[in-house]
């Protein structure tokens, strides 16, 4: 090990990995076992050298560097050491167009090992950056990423390596379609975030406290938040939501961020009155949904994870843990703050919008439009071009279960140590059917894929590869295997996917 200077943030960690080795607690480890069919075999590893060569290539070369360290970061007047990308969060942009070679070296400046996952790019299997289809890049080590996206889309990227996210570790990913007209005159890239890191309770000493709960400390069974005194700040806190059927997180924050931002200290976005405004908003929290609206305007959405949709108009928006939304807004004149409420949380992130002289609301400030018409999945339908076919060869199932109490969430009745993977064949046209048998809601992130979620009524919805899964509700998905691979399955609440759930989908053949 580097003769690193030791953070608060890696002394936690440290501590924390070394306490639950002593305490044998049942932790999803960095070293996982491989699941049968991993991509080790000659004729997965062919599958997917061919499956790539099936893309679209440009023969250009975009390149970047990533260098995941500790860092000092200005959240706007309140300091905070963490782990950052460049030192920056989020961490710098990476851009291409449909069918560029994306090669990305990451120099793991970090004191454990680190992935970068590409969230949303339908890759080849092994640069996925999740074990066990590619590797973990060990400390003091460096790994070059070589992939190319075959759909445009905003997408971003982070470790899959514990609750590494969590503490900032984030980048945006847009990849371009020249052939797209840009119906836009301007871009704002907005990520939403919860922050703890440096300035209160680390991400990993709350994720003990969560899997303490079960075992004591005066805490009573019943539901999350009601008679419970856990001893960890920052656990427990949230309340109900009406948009997710439930409490809103396991988690109130110090802080909500976009940009990197507290919300006394935003981001200013400046354009004219007039232009059209194509926002990309990402949601990298570990523990919260946000609900996002910008002051005086309504919002045309246009894509969803990606992928577009018929253009639907809203005043604000549901983003989960994972999830992606693109909308036009149309400038009007003065200052607009774009205002992130975290659901059942009590608190909000904001940024601004700047086109004109105007005064800036206090930074409590909540627009009416987010009492307004808000869209979810419900609302949108993907464009006819991107729908997926309704006819299927296989149905496959992700029951969720798990509660509060023992924190101890699963897919289909194991944790991910224990799990046993989904099959799908090359070609097939599947269903993926998730019931959640819990009282929380969970943002279920497919690697590689993006499917088409069904509505209730059997009609079309819009194309995902997060979808957000309320309480005892059960949803369909339709997908086509096109990708071979060893792909994750999981939830993006990271307490709840680093207690387990998560499953794999593999490609037998
Ligand atoms: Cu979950």
């Amino acid at each position: 090990m580097s003769p690193r200077p030791l953070t608060p943030a890696t002394l936690t960690r440290r501590g924390f990995l070394a306490a639950s080795v002593l305490g044998g607690a049942a932790l999803v480890a960095c070293s996982r076992s491989t699941p049968a069919g991993a991509p080790s075999s000659p004729s997965m590893s062919d599958a997917i050298t061919a499956a790539e060569a099936a893309r679209p290539h440009t023969g250009k070369t975009v390149t970047a560097r990533l260098m995941p360290g500790t860092a000092d970061i200005d959240l706007g007047g309140t300091k905070a050491r963490t782990l950052a990308y460049n030192n920056q969060v989020p961490g710098p942009l990476i851009r291409a167009n449909v069918g560029d070679e994306i090669a990305v070296t990451v120099d793991n400046g970090l004191d454990h090992p680190t992935s970068v996952h590409w969230h949303g790019i339908a890759l080849r299997n092994d640069m996925d950056g999740a074990e066990p289809a590619s590797r973990t890049i060990g400390p003091g080590s460096s790994f070059k990423y070589r992939f190319s996206s075959p759909y445009p889309g905003t997408y971003w990227a982070h470790p899959h390596a514990g609750m590494d996210t969590d503490y900032g570790l984030y980048v945006p990913v847009i990849i371009d379609d020249p052939a797209e007209p840009g119906r836009y005159d301007a871009e704002w890239i907005v990520m939403l975030d919860d922050w703890t890191s440096g300035v209160g309770t680390s991400p990993d000493e709350i994720y003990k406290g969560l899997r303490s709960m079960s075992s004591g400390g005066g805490s009573m069974p019943g539901m999350p938040g009601m008679g419970q005194m856990p001893a960890t700040p920052g656990v427990g806190g949230a309340g109900p939501s009406d948009l997710l059927g439930g409490d809103g997180g396991d988690v109130s924050y110090p802080y909500y961020l976009i940009n990197g931002r507290i919300p006394a200290a935003p981001t200013t976005f400046n354009a004219k009155p007039g232009q059209r405004i194509r926002i990309r908003l990402i949601n990298a929290a570990a523990d919260t949904a946000f609900r996002v609206a910008l002051a005086g305007h309504r919002m045309t959405v246009t894509h969803t994870d990606g992928f577009p949709v018929m253009p639907t108009d809203v005043d604000a928006l549901l983003l989960g843990m994972g999830e992606r939304y693109d909308v036009v807004v149309t400038a009007a004149s003065g200052v607009f703050p774009l205002v992130a409420a975290a659901e059942g949380k009590n608190a909000v992130a904001r940024a601004l919008l700047t086109t004109g002289a105007g005064s800036t609301p206090d930074a409590a400030f909540r627009p009416p439009e987010l009492t307004g018409r808000v869209g979810t999945v419900d609302t949108f339908v993907a464009t006819p071009q991107v729908q997926l076919a309704t006819s299927s060869e296989i149905d496959l199932q992700a029951r969720l279960s798990g509660t509060m109490m023992q924190y101890d969430w699963m897919i289909n009745g194991r944790p991910f140590d224990h799990t046993v993977p989904l099959t799908i064949r090359q070609g097939q046209r599947a269903t993926l059917t998730f019931t959640n048998a819990t009282m929380m809601w969970h943002p279920m992130h497919l690697h590689g894929h993006t499917f088409q979620v069904v509505k209730p009524d059997g009609s079309p919805g819009p194309r995902k590869d997060t979808l957000i899964v309320k309480p005892m509700q059960t949803v369909t998905v339709r997908l086509l295997a096109d990708n071979p691979g060893v792909w994750m399955l999981h939830c993006h609440n990271g307490y709840h996917m680093e207690a387990g759930m998560m499953t794999t989908l593999n490609y037998t053949g």
